[in-house]
């Protein structure tokens, strides 16, 4: 018989499995770099404050958010992964690049996650302004890097126990 759901919160730290086993792959983005690198922050203490090993954390900068499903890839062919994380911050100009960046970045993250068996974590913003994006990388609306770190372990974990 089916075991029942348990009501899990998605971003909810308290029900989170160990990360001491898991390995992560994080990847980040240079272009608006004050952003991504908060996120990376956040990211980074969630996995360790769950009891991630330093040595099992392997991080790698790529230029820009398009370049992070290319990064995840060869990544993933470096080192042993349970999950990757990728980071990056897309900001709408005036022109559409923001939603050809974002659309190829989600894909090519969906993809990679269903090739490689390997979960590929969406930590990307897409903000209207700056503004939006310091409110998310720390600021009025949390750190969306530390959501990522938390989805990363429970995605990683799934992978360790259903291999
Ligand atoms: C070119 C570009 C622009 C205009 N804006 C962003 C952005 O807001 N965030 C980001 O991560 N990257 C941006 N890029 C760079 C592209 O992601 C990519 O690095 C280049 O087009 C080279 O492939």
């Amino acid at each position: 018989m089916a075991s029942a759901l348990k009501n899990l919160s998605q971003y909810d730290e308290n029900a989170l499995p160990s990360a001491a086993d898991l390995r992560f792959g994080i990847v980040v983005a240079d272009w608006n770099a004050q952003i991504t690198h908060a996120l990376y922050q956040g990211c980074l203490e969630t996995l360790l404050k769950h009891g991630a090993k330093e040595e099992n954390i392997h991080m790698i900068q790529v230029p820009g958010s398009f370049e992070l499903p290319a990064g995840a890839r060869l990544l993933a062919g470096a080192h042993k992964l349970d999950a990757i994380v990728a980071i990056g911050c897309v900001i709408k100009g005036e022109t559409n690049h923001n939603e050809y960046i974002n659309n190829s970045v989600a894909l090519g993250l969906t993809n990679l996650g269903v090739a490689t068996n390997i979960p590929c974590i969406f930590g990307v913003l897409t903000p209207n302004d700056e503004q939006q994006a310091l409110d998310r990388a720390g600021g009025k609306h949390g750190n969306k890097g530390i959501e990522a770190g938390v989805t990363a372990i429970r995605m990683a974990a799934l992978k360790q126990a259903l291999q």
